[in-house]
């Protein structure tokens, strides 16, 4: 009998293939440079990047060290090859053994603009939150463990199950099935509150602000998360009318933008080592 040690991460997470991080980047910085045309948002901006034209302004988040080869994703558990309590759980159970190589389609509603990060806010369905292990509540302090290298996300050569291969995509190399970014033609009412709960951490680093690492896109989530679920905050907020969707000032530089139509994106289910 053939024994099989488990070899833990540094996180698991939903990756997205190069061609689709390479769209989605162009199509948030569409998105941020359309926030631009707003006067206050352009203000501000402009203090916190202490930039003055537009080239500056969008090359003003860098890809975070953990990125560096520029494929996002969305992680699903942070395990620190086994420093974090239940990484070896999280690992070793059948639902992540089963998802490792599968196909998952990401929603992406929103997205977040502070002086330290830049990201898209994924609402996550109910197969994807089978898999979120991530700490629901938001951290008090940015003590972090120390990531001393990063991985790759692991390739799956093996005949792995894919439920959305067909036959004019079989055979074809890495992220076969993952190859469009798709915008939904549906337009949505406004939701100032579009994740909450279990999952609603759920984010993609676009970029960081330089020396910031990207896990502080989700404690910026967090912070974001706090105003829309307090009254007082959300009573003095500003919201603006966009072509895409509305930006709201939640203050402090916090801004969000709350996309009318949802982007979809297809991602693979794996661990980065
Ligand atoms: O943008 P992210 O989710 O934030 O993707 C990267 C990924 O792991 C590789 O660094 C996230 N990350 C790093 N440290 C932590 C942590 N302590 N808790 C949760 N996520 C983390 C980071």
């Amino acid at each position: 009998l053939q024994q099989w040690e488990s070899v833990i991460p540094l996180y698991f997470g939903w990756f997205l293939n190069e061609a689709d991080s390479r769209m989605l980047k162009l199509v948030s910085l569409a998105h941020l440079e359309e926030c631009l045309k707003i006067p206050e948002f352009e203000q501000d901006f402009k203090n916190f990047t202490h930039t003055s034209d537009m080239k500056d302004m969008l090359e003003y988040y860098l890809m975070p060290e953990s990125c560096k080869e520029g494929m996002l994703h969305c992680t699903s558990k942070f395990c620190s090859f086994g420093d974090v309590p239940g990484s070896l759980e999280y690992t070793t159970s059948k639902d992540v053994l089963e998802a490792c190589g599968l196909c998952y389609k990401l929603c992406l509603v929103g997205f977040i603009i502070t002086p330290r990060t830049f990201g898209a806010r994924v609402k996550l369905g109910s197969k994807e939150l089978i898999l979120w292990g991530q700490e629901n509540d938001c951290p008090e302090s940015l003590d972090l463990p120390p990531n001393t290298s990063y991985g790759r996300p692991f390739l799956h050569n093996n005949n792995y199950q894919n439920p959305i291969v067909n036959q004019s995509n079989k055979g074809k190399p890495w992220f076969p099935h993952c190859q469009a970014t798709l915008v939904s033609s549906e337009k949505l009412e406004p939701s100032f509150h579009p994740t909450s709960g279990k999952g609603s951490r759920a984010h993609v680093t676009l970029g960081c602000a330089e020396g910031v690492k990207a896990v502080t896109t989700g404690y910026d989530l967090c912070e974001v998360i706090e105003c829309e679920e307090s009254p007082e905050v959300t009573s003095r907020s500003r919201t603006f009318a966009l072509e895409r969707g509305w930006l709201r000032d939640y203050g402090k530089s916090r801004w969000v933008l709350y996309m009318n139509r949802q982007i979809t994106v297809k991602s693979l289910f794996t661990g980065c080592y």
